[in-house]
């Protein structure tokens, strides 16, 4: 079949270079409709493709100047996805077809649940072994670079991973949990398989935490209940309400553990880390119920389901009532991984609409000629670079964390940066993935260029992790638990950055600004600290941004003042620090963060009087 299909993947990648990586439904959808008209091809139509064949061959011999006369030369006709233009077909298999791929029971009646991937995702994981994208970041061939190393290897996998990038990332955060342990004797084998290279040894790790209160109050909504076996381990009972790739071969889940009478500490302290293997040797599984699939909006290539657990059998791994700061680890590391996606799709999206510039003619002249469509990918371009560059900062800190070559002042840095960096990335990308959308016009809306699909997969990167709000509520955290050393590392980090660029005189204006922006946000973080406590939470998001645009534009300052940087790096640099650099001091300045303009955002929200009771 692939071999049927090859020439015509040629020539639809030259026509649509987009397509082929993007949208591995649409490009099952492809191959499919390839396959059948190869196959059915009548004795007829091979006929008629015989003498077209001749034609062209007889046309190639012809002087130009009869070929350009001659008329007899047929349009060929064109067929497009034979599936997608199938409106009986597709509307057939809508209306009979269960809408989940999911067998839930045998030919014998007996319940199984099985998760039915295609074999491209398959294939994902096999690639994802033999490219270590997992074991570079634990077996450190490069020392400190090797997560630098691989998180440029997950940056150019992302967009074509068919979504397999987010078994990857649960998979890495498990792999570091069980690292951070030591390594236990019983977590070895484990940890050798999510850290293999052969595909045929290779475990992808989930991470249920999720369950049917909500995904972000987990100490609060956890429910799950753990109860101990006579052997030693453990049993949990529970209702994990989205459990994304499901398909993993094994998990880390949260459950409190219930005493001789079966009672339960509520709260965070009252939750363990288990691990627990999905099926066991026979493949069958865990004493787990898949309930349904998700309805997802986009990541819909990757299972995530509802499961019950009637009983899995489970490993406790953390201290008893530890289960938060265990877990802790594996939310860090997936968050960088959700960084690596962002920064990934906006990456993707810009280099097809910047390819897409050159082809397309509109008022009488390519799209790359008018200066207003080329300042729009711009502006993307430099919240892109500003991105990225937060993500090898993340990257090259976490490296240096892990060969034990991290001062104490570069963990800080790194715990504060990746909640910064997490919420500020997960919005960049929406924004610009939807602008870059536009950069197609009506195009960019059709699902067959492979556009939108982009687009709703990059979405769930501000939610997935932690909500904007929840990870700008971390930030706080991590400086509160830092007894503010975490924000003085900051401050210091930034000058040092800036300080270098001090002498490049195309980048004064941008120096002078971030000089402002620090003075303004050092004014706002002394005036809110002195205020009660929840004028700290409601300036928490606009805070968190403060952090990530100073921190990006230091960064960029840097990248810029390099001997070899080039105009655009220049460019970049002092265009990030055009923006407001400081929206925290700024709002402070509004009284946005008073009990009484808190009050009226309920007001405005639910447009009744504002309540008098205290904040
Ligand atoms: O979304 C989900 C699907 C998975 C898909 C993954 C793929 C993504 C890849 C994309 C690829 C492109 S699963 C659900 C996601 N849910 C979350 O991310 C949870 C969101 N909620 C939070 O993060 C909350 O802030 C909680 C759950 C951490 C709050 O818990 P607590 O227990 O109320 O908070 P505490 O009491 O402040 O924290 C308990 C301990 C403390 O340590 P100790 O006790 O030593 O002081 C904290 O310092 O945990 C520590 N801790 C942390 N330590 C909490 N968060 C962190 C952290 N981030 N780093 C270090």
């Amino acid at each position: 079949m692939f071999a049927r299909c090859l020439p015509l993947w040629r020539s639809s990648a030259t026509s649509k270079p987009w397509q082929l990586g993007l949208s591995l439904r649409h490009s099952w959808e492809r191959c499919q409709a390839w396959s059948c008209r190869g196959f059915n091809t009548t004795a007829d139509q091979g006929q008629q493709v015989d003498m077209q064949q001749n034609q062209v061959l007889e046309d190639l011999e012809m002087p130009v100047a009869r070929r350009e006369t001659e008329n007899l030369f047929q349009e060929q006709p064109e067929t497009g996805n034979q599936y997608l233009e199938d409106a009986l077909l597709r509307g057939y298999l809508k209306a009979h077809l269960p809408p989940k791929v999911l067998e839930e029971y045998d030919a014998w009646g007996q319940r199984v649940d099985h998760i039915i991937t295609c074999s491209a995702w398959k294939r994902m994981k096999e690639i994802s072994a033999e490219e270590g994208l997992i074991a570079e970041a634990y077996e450190r061939k490069y020392s400190n670079w090797s997560r630098v190393h691989q998180a440029v290897k997950l940056y150019l996998f992302s967009t074509t991973s068919g979504g397999f990038n987010c078994p990857l990332a649960m998979t890495d955060g498990a792999a570091k949990v069980i690292e951070s342990l030591g390594i236990p004797a019983s977590l070895k084998n484990a940890f050798d398989h999510l850290t293999s290279r052969d595909p045929k040894k290779f475990w992808t790790s989930g991470q249920w935490m999720t369950e049917r209160r909500g995904g972000s109050d987990v100490a609060n909504g956890t429910e799950t209940v753990a109860r101990k076996q006579p052997d030693g381990t453990y049993r949990l009972y529970g209702f994990k309400w989205f459990t994304s790739a499901a398909d993993s071969d094994v998990t880390l889940t949260l459950a409190r553990i219930a005493d001789a009478e079966g009672h339960v500490k509520q709260g965070s302290s009252g939750l363990s880390l288990f691990f627990l293997k999905v099926r066991d040797e026979d493949k069958k599984l865990n004493n787990i119920r898949v309930q349904r699939l998700k309805d997802k909006l986009g990541t819909r290539q990757m299972a995530t389901a509802e499961l019950w657990l009637d009983g899995a059998e489970a490993e406790l791994i953390s201290a008893e009532g530890r289960g938060v700061a265990s877990i802790s680890n594996m939310l860090n590391i997936s968050r960088i991984h959700n960084v690596i996606g962002a920064v990934a799709s906006m990456r993707r999206m810009i280099s097809l609409s910047r390819e897409y510039a050159l082809k397309r003619v509109v008022f009488g002249k390519l799209l790359k000629d008018h200066p207003l469509h080329m300042q729009t990918i711009a502006r993307l371009e430099v919240q892109t670079r500003g991105a990225f560059l937060l993500l090898m900062e993340i990257a090259q800190l976490l490296g240096l964390a892990e060969t034990n070559m991290a001062s104490e002042q570069d963990q800080l840095l790194l715990r504060l940066l990746v909640p910064v960096a997490k919420l500020y990335t997960g919005k960049q990308a929406s924004a610009t993935v939807i602008e870059a959308m536009e950069c197609f016009g009506g195009q960019g809306y059709m699902e067959d260029t492979g556009l939108p699909v982009i687009v709703r997969d990059t979405l769930v990167l501000s939610i997935w992790e932690g909500t904007t709000n929840i990870l700008s509520l971390d930030v706080l955290r991590s400086l509160t638990k830092s007894q503010g050393r975490a924000i003085a590392v900051f401050f210091s980090t930034v000058q040092k950055k800036i300080e270098l660029a001090s002498s490049t005189a195309k980048l004064e204006p941008a120096v002078r600004q971030m000089r402002d922006a620090i003075s303004r946000l050092t004014q706002f973080i002394q005036g809110a600290g002195a205020k009660e406590a929840v004028t700290m939470e409601l300036a928490a998001r606009d805070f968190s941004y403060s952090l990530a645009r100073i921190y990006a534009g230091a960064l960029l300052i840097e990248h810029a003042s390099r001997s070899d940087a080039s105009a655009a790096d220049v460019s970049a640099a002092r265009r990030w620090c055009n923006q407001e650099l400081c929206p925290a001091a700024t709002e402070f300045k509004n009284s946005s963060y008073d009990a009484e303009e808190s009050l009226m955002d309920s007001s405005l929200v639910y447009g009744s009087p504002p309540s008098t009771s205290r904040l």
